[in-house]
Parts: C-alpha cells; structure tokens; sequence
C-alpha cells in the first residue's frame, strides 16, 4: 500500500484520538503501540476482506496448516514491512518525536510455541501470504504461552506469560458464525437406521463450543492476506447448568490454558490429548462446512482442500475426518477412506524416539470412544490389507496402529496421508532407512523432503536493518524482494572496503547487545572479542554441555598461563529448560555458576565472559542473532532434525561452529568447505557405535589427561555453588556412558574452536567466510520451502 508520512501522520494523531482519547505526548509507550496496531488494521482490512471474498469466488484449492504450536514474536514490524510503509512509519513516528523501537517493545511476544516446530510453522504463515498462495493456520489461542524463564540463584525460574496483558491481542477478530461443537466423554454405541445402516449413538458426552478467533497474514507487498485460526474454548449457553461452580467452568476454561512446554519427550496427559482432538476437530469441521458451500461432492474434497499435520500433535486428524465424513455427513467407508488420504499430509520433526506420541488406549477410548472405534476400524483393514498381500507379519506389527494397548499416531498420520517428510536431507534420509523404515518399505512414494527454511525479512530486514542498508548499498535493494539476488554479494569478496562496511554493521550489532548485556547482567562485554552463540531450547543431544567443556578447558588453561595468546572470547547462552527436565535445568544452573566464577576473575584480563541471557523468545533472538561472530550448531550427528536458527546465524554473517547434523550439511553444501568449521563425529560413526557398543566413556576420561581435567571440576569444586547438579553432569558423563558422546567429540570440538581463533585473527579472511554465508543463505529462505510444500504436497495455486 501506499501513504505519505504526512498522511501517516494524519491518520495515526485520529485513531490515537478516537481510540484512546490522547494526544502524543501524554500518551505511554503501550497506548502509541495500540493505536499504532489500529491504524494498520484499518490499512489492511478492506484487503483481508477482498482476499477472502476472492477465495470463495475462484473456488481455490486452500492448505489448512494443523500446528499445536505457533510462535510469530512480535507482529508489528513485519505487519508494517509486508505492507509496504515500515519506513514511512518509522520516519513518521521521528518526526513525532516517538521512539518507534520502545513503542515496538510494548508489543507481547506472541509465543504460543516451544521453539524450532512453533517458529516454523509461524514462518510457513508467513511464506505462504507472501507467495500468495492460499494457506491457512489452524491451532489452539492459548491464554498464557512458554513460560517466562527468569534466573534466580543460578536456577530457572518459571512464571506464566500472561500474553494478552492489558491489551488483548490486537491483531485478532473473533469469528462467531464459525462457532462448532467439540464432544468429548460419554459412551457411542452403534444402531441400525431406518436404512438399516449402523450410526452412532452418543450417550452423554460433554459438548464443548470452539470459538474461532483469525489473525491475518499479510504477504509481503503483494495485497494477499491468509488466516492464521485459533481457537478458544467455551461454555455452550444450553449446557450453562451443568457448570455451576467457578471451578467446574475453570476445568473448560483449562483446555486452551496453557501451551505444554516439553518440547522433545512425551508424557500421556490426558488434558494434552484433549487440547489436540479440541483444535483439530473444529478446524475439520469448519473446513467440511466451508467446502459444502461451493456445492461440490464431498468425496472429492481433496480437489479443493489439503489438511497438514504438523508432527503428530494432530495426528487424530485422519480418524477425526472419517468420523465427520462418515457419521455426519454419511459418506461410505472406502469412499470416505479415499478422500482422507488424498487430503492429509504429514511432517515428522524428530528421530527421537521419546518424543513420538503413543497415547494409552484406554485413555483414548475415555475421552474420545467414536474416534477410537475408528481408529481400531483402520487398524483391523490396514492389517487385514497387508497380511492379504503377504506382508511379512513383523512389518505389519511395526506398522500398525494400535499394539500393546497403545496408539501410534505417526503410524495414524502415515497410514491416513499420502505425504510423509522429513525436514532436512540428513532427516529425511534417516526417517526412511531407521525410524521409518518399515513405512518407507510399504510406501515408498510416500515419503519425501522439505528442508526447513527461514523467514529472511525478519531476520534481515527487521532484526538487523543496518546490515541490510549495506546490502542496499553494495547490491542494490532488490535482494528485498527477490532474496536470490543476495548471490551478488559473491562479487564482493575481494572488495575491501565492503569487508570492511560488513564488519562495521556487525560492530553495531554487537554494541547494541552489548548494551543489553550490560542492562540485564551488569556484566560489560568488549565487542572485539568473539561473540560465541548458542541459542536454541536446552536439551542434552543439543549438547550446550560440550560448550560448557570447551570453557572449562580455556579457564583452566588461562588460569594456568594469563598470557595465554587467544582471542578473547564472549560465550552466550540462551536457553529455556522443560520444567520437568532435570538434566537440562542442572545444565542450566552450571552454565550461570561457572560465568559468576569466571566473570569476577580480574586474572581472566577480559580473555572470557560467559553470559547467559534470561528468557531466550524471538524478540530476544532479533537482538542477539544479528550480533553473533560464531553460529554454535553441535548437536550429536543424527539427533537434530534440522535446526532453523543455524541459518538465521548463516544469514546475518556468523560463522557455523557445527557438526554434520540437520540442515548443517546443506549449509556446508552452500558455503563451501573452507566457510564453516565442522567437527566431530558424523552420522556413520555415531551409528557404528550403536551397533557395535563399543563407546566407554569412562575408558576416554581415565586414559586422556586433559578430559579428567575438565570432567573432575565439576566434582572437585572448581565451579563453586553446584554440587549436587556438577555431581549430576559428572555421572551423566561417566557413570551413564555419556549417551550423547560429548567426551568422543570433545578434542576435534577444542581444536575447531582453536581454529575459530586462528580465522579470527585475520580480518580479511573471517569477513570474507562471513559474506560468503550471507550471499548463499538464499537457499534457506521459507517462501523457496513452502513452494515445494505447495507443488510437490499440496497441490495448490498461488
Ligand atoms: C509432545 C507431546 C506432549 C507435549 C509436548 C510435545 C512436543 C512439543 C513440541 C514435542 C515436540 C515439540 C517440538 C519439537 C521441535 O521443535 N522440533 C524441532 O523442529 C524444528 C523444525 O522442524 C527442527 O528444526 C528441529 O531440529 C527440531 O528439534
């Protein structure tokens, strides 16, 4: 769109006014937000409207994306940018006298996600408004998302993150004509119709009312906007006295609650399995109802509808579709079972096997008896089907539903789709000869990759606008809108004076962490050393402790030697704990002992720091990504399905610390052997040692000197205040065999990290890796990804 920043001016003082009866400058920083939000809604809602009305009328084909998680951040810049007028804002908001970046900041993030699968399906929202094509969100608007982490004594806190705040989200429109009823409980049993065929019958189920509310997405200056849906739960009027009590309202009210936040191992919770059968079943039963209205045959939905299942969170989906098409709208079983497979399509996040939902039948049966009936109809024909071929009968009991009274909702989402992908090569290439590989025998076409990809306007436009005012300069800013033309910067490399520009730009990055860094932790941080980042969820096969190692080893050498010749070193960590993770929060409480030890010790001169930045959410990731020198993705080989932030890092010119895992081999594939530091084991090795059970960690700690060294002072009281968690790490490493081979790895891990120091200490060299890594990392931009989600999966037009 277009406005003038004297019209832009005009319109914000009148909605300021008739909104929020004030002027500028009696307003605080959270009435200029709100007003800012109304005026942008304004802008857009004649185009949202036109969008959906041309929806309608050309009959499209629309993918429905099924995500438990969505984690957008913020939505005021990118709203402002994808419309056109971020600059016209800004400059209005300057002339103002308003300081755009703390009005900004009075913005919640919206992070109704845990991390990699949440930011990714908010990035797909995204891509999918900005190529244009016709694909919705569809999850559940809990009232508080990821907790808030707070540090106290070394040790997370957790505190709810009440999102809505005073001001509710302003982006949202309730949606009350697309009301629909959830049932859950009660018992179904089957009766003859007057046709003489069986329906269900329910006897006192809990009815439940979904109530949608839509956030737009805007596409990237193209006048598109897609929905992203959410629902909440409520009371159905008619049903109003069987809740008498607040606590039997707040029961309902729990459903939509709180976001889970165990973001890798699974737990049978009742509450969990309803909030997914909740959200999946209204978004199938408003999709049923708005495909009707076009008066096409229901057997041919899949023509005009593709329903995505992102990871098994709404793997129900399947069961739940031929519950409406059959029960509801009386659709024959094969006919039905056709256009379920035709309309669903899945994408597996994780090969850890203690992350792969298994919900206990009986459970199921409880909370949901007709969609479990259904479940154990295509379980009994998927059996019958493979044993008729002569499917060998352990590949059937592999791949069945429902075994040992369990249901096994990849297999649900597998059998009942027509699409299964991976989300990096590696992944992919592993979900077909190991954890899926009976599925990948019986359906080989069904199987494929889509490589994650990221939204690059946010991470460059928005989170690192000096770097991309050099883009400007130096290619011309066509990279904005076409981000393959960042492949120009190649060009560069021997430029001098560019090197220098790029290596000034991440100078002011660094500053402005810095500054942060000193705000929140008092700690004062020189950005001539190398700011060293790990950022990502703390889990123990991310291995934030081989970093812990690394550090060790430096202190001890420094303390040993002050005038130690390295470069001095910034480590940041960011990272939040699953509550019930005991492992990852203890890991959490040495990382912040050992900077107290490490941070006072005057005898350090400066050489290292170690931070660890509270709270770690996507706004904190747009301050801390662009500033970062060292991109740290060192996950064992195997265990990483892909990794999204590693090419945020390869975007804004950080320089890949990794081993070959996830998405990592593809960057190394696109920077070049010379442009990233990779160590350790790869994939082969790791599984060798699986097959073979050769690894004795503790044979390593007792015949290496120098691994003693670092392992004992976890015990020997070197790091102060940690013992029962450094007694903890010192079993998990020696005691338990060390499952994630962090002492295999650790001297290929110290002698890259002395080779980060030595690549460093050329200028030249270390600008010319990192414009290498911005100019490639066009391969990872989202829309690229989700184009190939919607030719090769969904079948779509933009
Ligand atoms: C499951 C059951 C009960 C409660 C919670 C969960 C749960 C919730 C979230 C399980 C897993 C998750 C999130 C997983 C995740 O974020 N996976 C990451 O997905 C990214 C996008 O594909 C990849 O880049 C990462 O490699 C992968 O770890």
């Amino acid at each position: 769109m277009k406005v003038t920043k004297e019209q832009f001016i005009r319109d914000f003082k009148d909605t300021l006014h008739e909104e929020q009866l004030i002027k500028v400058p009696a307003a605080t920083d959270t009435e200029l937000f709100v007003a800012l939000a109304k005026l942008i809604r304004k802008y857009y809602t004649n185009t949202w409207i036109n969008r959906n009305k041309a929806l309608t009328e050309e009959k499209a084909k629309v993918a429905y994306y099924f995500s438990i998680e969505f984690l957008p951040g913020r939505m005021l810049e990118t709203n402002l940018l994808n419309l056109g007028i971020l600059d016209t804002a800004k400059e209005a908001f300057a002339e103002l006298g308003v300081d755009f970046d703390a009005v900004k900041s009075a913005e919640h993030d919206m992070a109704l996600g845990n991390g990699g699968l949440g930011r990714l399906a908010a990035a797909f929202m995204d891509s999918l408004a900005t190529t244009g094509y016709p694909g919705f969100g569809n999850g559940l608007r809990y009232q508080y998302g990821l907790f808030k982490q707070r540090i106290v004594d070394g040790y997370q806190v957790e505190l709810p993150d009440s999102w809505f705040g005073s001001t509710g989200n302003v982006w949202e429109v309730r949606k009350d004509h697309d009301i629909v009823d959830v049932k859950l409980y009660g018992n179904v049993y089957l009766k003859s119709n007057a046709e003489g065929k069986l329906v269900p019958v329910y006897e006192g189920a809990q009815i439940l009312k979904a109530v949608p509310y839509d956030v737009p997405q805007i596409g990237f200056e193209n006048e598109v906007i897609n929905n992203l849906r959410l629902w909440d739960v409520e009371i159905p009027q008619e049903n109003e006295l069987d809740y008498p009590t607040i606590e039997s309202r707040r029961a309902i009210q729990d459903i939509t609650a709180v976001l889970y936040p165990d973001d890798s191992s699974y737990e049978g919770k009742r509450l969990r399995l309803i909030q997914e059968y909740f959200m999946t079943s209204a978004g199938l039963q408003t999709i049923i109802k708005s495909y009707l209205k076009q008066g096409l045959p229901l057997e041919e939905i899949y023509k005009k509808v593709s329903v995505h299942i992102n990871d098994t969170h709404p793997a129900v989906a399947p069961a739940e579709f031929m519950r409406l098409l059959i029960d509801d709208y009386n659709l024959e079983w094969l006919d039905a079972w056709q256009a379920t497979i035709k309309t669903m399509s899945y994408t597996n996040h994780t090969i850890l096997s203690e992350a792969l939902e298994k919900w206990d039948a009986e459970l199921f049966k409880t909370v949901l008896p007709r969609v479990y009936q259904i479940i154990l109809e295509i379980d009994n024909r998927f059996v019958a089907e493979l044993a008729q071929k002569g499917v060998a009968p352990e590949i059937i009991e592999n791949t069945r539903i429902v075994k040992d009274n369990m249901i096994h909702m990849a297999h649900l989402a597998i059998i009942g789709g027509h699409s299964v992908n991976g989300v990096a090569k590696l992944h992919t290439e592993l979900l077909k000869e190991d954890t899926l590989k009976d599925f990948y025998y019986l359906y080989p076409e069904k199987f494929n990759n889509k490589t994650n990809g990221i939204v690059q306007r946010r991470w460059t436009q928005i989170a690192a606008p000096e770097l991309s005012k050099t883009i400007d300069q130096v290619i011309g800013a066509g990279w904005r809108k076409d981000i393959h033309e960042l492949r120009k910067l190649q060009d560069f490399v021997g430029d001098d004076q560019v090197l220098e520009d790029f290596y000034q730009v991440k100078q002011v990055a660094k500053e402005r962490l810095a500054k942060y860094i000193y705000q929140t932790t008092n700690q004062e941080v020189s950005t001539d050393a190398i700011f060293d980042v790990q950022v990502k969820r703390l889990h123990a096969y991310k291995r934030q402790l081989l970093n812990v190692l690394h550090i060790i080893k430096r202190y001890l050498d420094l303390k040993e030697n002050p005038d130690l010749d390295v470069v001095p070193r910034v480590f940041i960590f960011g990272a939040k704990a699953a509550p019930g993770y005991h492992f990852a929060k203890s890991v959490i409480k040495v990382i912040n002992e050992l900077a107290n030890l490490i941070n006072k010790d005057a005898t350090l001169k400066g050489k290292l720091k170690v931070i660890f930045l509270e709270n770690y959410n996507v706004s904190l990731a747009e301050l801390i990504i662009p500033a970062a020198d060292v991109s740290e993705q060192i996950s064992l080989a195997s265990k990483e399905a892909s990794g999204t932030s590693n090419m945020k890092f390869m975007m804004t010119g950080a320089i890949t610390l990794a081993t070959l895992d996830g998405a990592n081999i593809e960057i190394k594939d696109e920077v070049g052997d010379d442009n990233i530091v990779i160590f350790g084991m790869d994939k082969d090795q790791v599984y060798d040692h699986y097959a073979k059970h050769d690894y004795f960690s503790r044979g390593l700690y007792e015949s290496n000197p120098m691994i003693r060294r670092i392992v004992d002072s976890f015990v020997n009281g070197t790091i102060p205040n940690c013992q029962s968690e450094g007694m903890e790490i010192y079993e998990a490493l020696i005691t338990h065999n060390d499952d994630y081979f962090l002492l295999e790895d650790l001297e290929s891990y110290i002698e890259a990290q002395g080779k980060i120091d030595d690549l460093y200490r050329n200028r030249q060299k270390w600008m010319q890796m990192s414009l290498i890594n911005i100019a490639t990392s066009d391969k990872f931009t989202s829309d690229d990804t989700i184009r190939e989600y919607a030719k090769e999966i969904w079948n779509l037009e933009s």
